[in-house]
């Protein structure tokens, strides 16, 4: 029998992290820095309480499955078939700004599809959002989904109108489809693609197959083993799925994406096979401040707290998706895990009444990203070039707002820390005076 429970260690000589170090075959649910929680065999529990980790079980999986996956509970979440069926709708009421693109095709042959949206076809400034590169992410079709369709039908909104005008929103929900069918029909808690393995075994995880320090890493949360959740696969790209997204990327010339997986609460960026920050100091502070006013966007909606980090802050993995982004093409590329934060919220299985908020505060983030990236394609990057200059390494993070979006978004005051001391600018100030409010909080200061 499985059982999900969380594990805990008192002895500093047996830390979490070198669990996740060991050849386990453990399903890796949730980590902080006091506890792990993961599914896995009762006899693989036992194993890591006779190794001294303190087990304490939460739930068997079969109840958690009686508690969160009941048949109503699929109920406002799209199936491939009717996600094909929608997307096809929304291209066909708005022939001048949408196109219906098959970007390749799954193991299984089911087309994986992506919106292009925008009036433009050619050198426009273009940004990606995928979703559901693990099967029993389901909220990760949605979120992706609702923003194209909301871009569609309010694009009326004058800056919707000029983000559609002078740039192009790609959007692909499902990139794992046959993982998704299988998930809904026989096996709720399937994450990888339907890949049958030399060993028998079923799956390559396609966000560990992606090809920049692929297969660096041979860990729980990056497998060299074909069974286990998070196989890397037997080469780069070995996958049509990854393949698909990898010639999107290569043809399109994107300038910023994000891939939207469940669950945590968290905004993830580079890198993830090593737990150095990236070389580039003024894209670390890049992507970090973008990271940071995503998040500040999401709990202005809701309440809802997202956490900005690196990737291998959570858990080290090679060849995710947004390593092979920003490694071979330099471009901001962030994960964002979704709503809820705890199994006991349903973990993987997000009740479907929460689609709809889980929407609204992740939209204020991708308003925020299309803004950036679109209509102040370069002030965040010569704002951080300065402050970089300014403050080197003692700038610790930084967020740099270049006006709002009145009536689609709240938006807290921005805040730059310097050396541990918060430094709130006014709403909407632009780069320039950012730099200017940094020099002169560190003239102040020495
Ligand atoms: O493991 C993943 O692929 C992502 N988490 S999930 O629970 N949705 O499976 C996280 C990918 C981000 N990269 C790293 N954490 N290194
Ligand atoms: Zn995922």
């Amino acid at each position: 029998m499985e059982i999900i429970a969380e594990i805990r260690s008192e002895d500093p000589a047996r830390p979490l992290a070198k669990l996740l170090a060991m050849p386990l075959g453990i399903d890796v649910w949730e980590v902080k820095s006091d506890r792990l929680v993961v599914r896995a065999a009762e006899h693989t529990m036992d194993r890591l309480r006779k190794m001294g980790y303190r087990i304490n079980p939460i739930v068997d999986v079969s109840r958690h499955l009686e508690i969160f996956a009941a048949a109503d509970s699929m109920a406002g979440y799209h199936s491939v078939a009717t996600l094909e069926a929608d997307m096809r709708d929304l291209a066909a009421r708005h022939p001048n700004l949408a196109e219906l693109k098959e970007i390749g095709r799954s193991i299984e042959g089911r087309p994986i599809l992506a919106l292009r949206l925008g009036e433009r076809r050619g050198n426009a400034t273009k940004v990606l959002f995928m979703g559901c590169h693990h099967a029993r992410e389901w909220i990760a079709v949605e979120v992706p989904f609702l923003l194209a369709r909301e871009l569609l039908e309010k694009s009326n909104d004058q800056k919707i109108a000029s983000w559609l005008s002078s740039g192009e929103i790609w959007i692909a929900p499902m990139v794992n489809p046959d993982g998704h069918e299988f998930c809904r029909t026989q096996n709720r808690l399937w994450r990888k693609n339907r890949r049958r393995n030399p060993d028998g075994s079923f799956g390559v995880d396609p966000n560990r197959n992606y090809g920049y320090m692929w297969g660096v890493l041979d860990v729980p949360t990056s497998s060299h083993v074909p069974s286990d959740e998070t196989y890397v696969g037997p080469r780069a790209f070995s996958e049509p799925e990854t393949r698909a997204v990898r010639d999107l990327v290569a043809r399109e010339n994107f300038a910023g994406l994000i891939t939207y997986h469940s669950f945590s609460q968290l905004v993830l960026y580079p890198w993830g096979y090593t737990s150095d920050n990236i070389a580039d100091p003024v894209d670390f502070h890049v992507m970090n401040a973008m990271a940071q006013q995503m998040c500040n966007s999401i709990l202005g909606v809701h309440g809802k707290v997202y956490t900005p980090q690196k990737s291998s802050q959570l858990y080290p993995t090679a060849g995710d998706t947004t390593d092979w982004t920003y490694g071979t093409y330099g471009i901001p590329s962030f994960t964002v895990e979704l709503r809820p934060t705890t199994v006991q919220e349903g973990g993987f299985i997000l009740p479907a009444n929460q689609i709809g908020p889980t929407f609204e505060e992740n939209r204020a983030a991708a308003f925020n990203l299309i803004e950036g990236l679109i209509s102040a394609p370069s002030a965040a990057r010569s704002a951080a070039e300065r402050a970089v200059m300014a403050g080197r390494d003692r700038l610790s993070a930084a967020s740099f707002a270049t006006g709002g979006s009145p009536g689609l978004e709240t938006r807290p005051a921005t805040e730059i820390i310097i050396d541990g001391a918060v430094i709130r600018v006014p709403q909407g100030a632009d780069a320039h005076t950012i730099a200017e409010t940094v020099r002169a909080v560190r003239a102040a200061k020495h």
